[in-house]
């Protein structure tokens, strides 16, 4: 297991779950929150974002212990609907589309 820092900012409102697992909630569009999570190579990061009004968007960062940060970028998937195991391991997302980048670098 490695302990990674994970961020979340998403404008409106979202859910973040590692495994299936809720870590993370929000519904303040101008604050970033984190938390400190055990991951190990194969783990799903996945959030449900909720657009209330206006433009919308996400921007989530995994920083590892090493430096690397993986963040939301073109290679995560989307969808406006899913099954109820849409966030865990063994859900498969190939038929979901590619995130598209909106504004900002790494704001899917
Ligand atoms: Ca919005």
């Amino acid at each position: 297991m490695t302990q990674v820092q994970i961020s979340a900012r998403v404008d409106d409102q979202y859910a973040l779950f590692v495994n299936g697992v809720l870590v993370l909630s929000g519904n303040d569009w101008q604050a970033v929150q984190s938390v400190s999570w055990d991951v190990q190579p194969g783990d799903v990061v996945a959030i449900r974002a909720v657009d209330v009004w206006g433009p919308g968007g996400a921007f989530v960062d995994i920083a590892l212990p090493d430096g690397t940060r993986l963040a939301t970028s073109t290679a995560w998937k989307v969808s406006n609907t899913a099954p109820s195991d849409w966030n865990v391991r063994s859900f498969n997302d190939a038929s979901w589309a590619n995130a598209s980048v909106n504004g900002p670098t790494q704001l899917i």
